[in-house]
């Protein structure tokens, strides 16, 4: 790294803090610098600086670094790039870039948004992404900050999440400021996160960063997408712009990669599958990457009349529709399509966590013959540290390439593969979806309305009288499912690609909270109203996001699914005991000692107060949530986020 010049001088006020502060214990200095000036620890501003700061005056004076700052050609780079927000936990490691993108580039595109964790930063970006189809940058402390943000980012890896994520580092060992900041340097902070990034780089100078900003932009946003990782010297962002001989910096243009599809012959072949096949259904998990593949999913499946399991780490397909079918419906297919599905090993397949010698056993949910095909670009990702490929499944047809850029090729195919005389039996099979949808939902109903008026409150009431709240407005679900057995899912009517986000990819707790303000921060710009059920050990990862919310207007209808405990850890503990024939040890609790958040009970009430939130609760009876909901909903039209504690039932 080219460390000349005015560098030299970079950070001397830390040198002179430690000097003065830890004057006994440093080694004797040459006669000469003991003589010298001790420099200040840090420069004053100077009188114009101080007006200006304070709004008085406006004119400033030349600055004393000898150029114009690196970290501004850095903030002309980004903003060719459209990144509206940079949710972030401030650090030393990038004050160049911090200083550059607030004073130079105006706090604004990017915008500089106060987070609390980096985790919660990267989630944040997470959840945004899900609604407004666009990345978010991140910055973090090298070290120690990117060791906060790597269960965020891996669970944006394994939900195919673009996001870009800049780590300040100090690279140069012979200039960088002693003790702290050499705490948080390290050679190459990128391989905290290989593993899980599509692509990283560290770049050594002004040009080299400009590329490979454009380049990790391009990479995080070509499908399978996924997050990115920038290593930014602490020296390139302070030094002076030096010029380079004649050489000019550029900042080269960004130009979107049109997605892989899958290879003609090969769709030719599955579409002639599924034109002969008596029951081809339809799997879809990441399918929809825009609202776009909806419509294209919609076509395939009307065409075919093929059932469509929604797999829901996006909303793939509108479960309105005839043709949205339960898992189950794969039992008596003869095809299956799979679509960007993250585990076909685990569609087609289960898996009982009770055999024998301690192990779960597996069996087939399939008829023998039934003809996979898969089409997915996730194939493209050649990591093997992490497991997230999952379980290695034969397909039939293994199609690498991105599903909704292949839809319309195949729906094509397929129309022009269906024989005129397989027309009635199609049209037939379209009717017996429709009963099949018909009976399947009021089933559903009638499971939700047990223990409806139960305290503590049913997790069907409480996710039936959010809706309630809402459906007269443009909604949108900001969190994941599962904890409240799906009812959202299950019973919302989820039709487009802003109704639900899906889930968090790694299934790293501590997701939901950051990534529903992520959400809602892409709603409150498309105007709509963000419903988020939140759990209760999820929101204490990291409950400082909901200031960041508070902070930056970001309002969220946050419904709590109060459990009072880590549920799912419960049943696990409870399952091993009764497998070994043992009581589980309660230890006074209402659950295994070490699963349970009671005794004392968190007041969340207080808790989102306490961060500028309007709040109520905990309720307990199930008559209080209505108008508790609609005095809430009030709240957030107005702009204020608003929480509801809700004592609920574990599931
Ligand atoms: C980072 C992380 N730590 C621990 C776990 C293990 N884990 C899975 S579910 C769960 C319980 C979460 O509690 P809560 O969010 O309240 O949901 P509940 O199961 O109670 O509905 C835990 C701790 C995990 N998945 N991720
Ligand atoms: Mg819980």
């Amino acid at each position: 790294m080219a460390r000349e010049g005015s560098f030299k001088h970079r950070r001397r006020f830390l040198t002179g803090f430690v000097a003065a502060g830890a004057a006994s214990a440093i080694p004797p200095v040459r006669a000469a610098e003991a003589q010298a000036p001790k420099p200040p620890s840090a420069l004053p501003p100077n009188a114009r600086v101080a007006a200006a700061e304070t709004q008085v005056a406006n004119e400033l004076p030349p600055n004393r670094i000898g150029g114009v700052p690196g970290s501004d050609f850095m903030v002309d780079v980004l903003k060719t790039l459209d990144i509206q927000y940079c949710p972030a936990n401030c650090a030393s490691s990038y004050r160049g870039i911090h200083e550059s993108l607030i004073n130079y580039g105006g706090n604004r595109m990017p915008e500089f948004l106060t987070c609390m964790h980096e985790e919660s930063a990267v989630a944040m970006a997470h959840g945004y992404f899900k609604i407004a189809g666009k990345p978010l940058m991140t910055l973090c402390h090298g070290t120690v900050g990117l060791q906060h943000a790597t269960m965020a980012i891996y669970n944006a890896w394994c939900d195919r999440v673009p996001m870009i994520v800049i780590g300040g580092n100090d690279l140069d060992a012979a200039t960088r400021p002693p003790n702290v900041p050499t705490f948080h340097s390290a050679q190459d902070i990128n391989a905290l996160v290989r593993d899980f990034t599509k692509w990283d780089d560290t770049p050594v100078s002004l040009q080299h960063f400009a590329q490979s900003m454009v380049r990790a932009y391009k990479i995080a946003m070509t499908p399978p997408y996924g997050p990115v990782m920038i290593s930014l010297d602490a020296g390139l962002q302070q030094e002076p712009i030096k010029g380079r001989g004649s050489e000019k910096l550029y900042i080269p243009r960004y130009v979107p990669t049109a997605p892989p599809q899958g290879d003609s012959g090969a769709v030719k072949e599955a579409a002639k599958l599924l034109a002969d096949a008596q029951n081809p259904v339809i799997v879809a998990d990441r399918a929809a990457r825009t609202p776009n593949g909806i419509k294209l999913l919609v076509q395939l499946a009307e065409a075919l009349q093929a059932r469509v399991v929604d797999q829901g780490s996006r909303t793939n397909f509108p479960r309105t529709h005839h043709l949205s079918a339960p898992p189950s419906a794969i039992s008596g297919a003869d095809v299956i399509l799979g679509l960007e599905l993250s585990d076909f090993w685990g569609t087609v397949n289960s898996f009982t966590d009770n055999g024998e010698h301690g192990l779960g056993h597996n069996s087939s949910r399939i008829k023998p013959g039934t003809k996979l095909i898969s089409i997915s670009s996730s194939e493209l990702l050649t990591k093997s540290n992490y497991q997230d490929f999952q379980r290695f499944q034969v397909t039939d047809i293994s199609m690498v390439g991105d599903a909704e850029a292949t839809l319309p090729a195949l729906l094509e195919a397929v129309k022009s593969a269906i024989p005129a005389a397989r027309r009635g039996a199609i049209a037939q099979r379209g009717e017996a979806a429709k009963k099949a949808h018909a009976d399947d939902h009021a089933r559903t109903r009638q499971a939700a309305a047990i223990a409806w008026d139960a305290s503590p409150i049913s997790t069907a009431r409480l996710v039936m009288e959010t809706y309630n709240a809402v459906k007269h407005l443009d909604w949108s679900i900001v969190s994941q499912s599962g904890n409240v057995s799906n009812w959202q899912t299950r019973l919302w009517p989820i039709e487009q690609h802003h109704h639900w986000i899906g889930r968090s990819g790694g299934f790293g707790v501590g997701y939901g909270a950051p990534a529903s303000v992520g959400a809602a921060l892409a709603n409150r710009d498309a105007g709509r109203i963000s419903v988020n059920i939140q759990a209760d050990g999820d929101l204490m990862y990291a409950p400082g996001v909901l200031w960041t919310a508070a902070k930056h207007k970001i309002p969220q209808l946050a419904v709590m699914h109060n459990n009072r405990g880590y549920h799912q850890e419960v049943m696990h503990v409870q399952r091993l005991a009764n497998f070994r024939s043992r009581g589980s040890n309660y230890g006074g609790g209402m659950g295994p000692v070490g699963t349970r958040i009671e005794n004392p009970d968190i007041d969340y009430r207080k808790l989102a107060e306490s961060m500028g939130w309007w709040a109520r609760g905990p309720l307990k009876d199930p008559a209080q949530l209505a108008p508790a909901l609609r005095e809430a909903v009030k709240m957030v039209q107005a702009g204020t986020p608003a929480l509801l504690d809700v004592w609920t039932q574990p599931r």
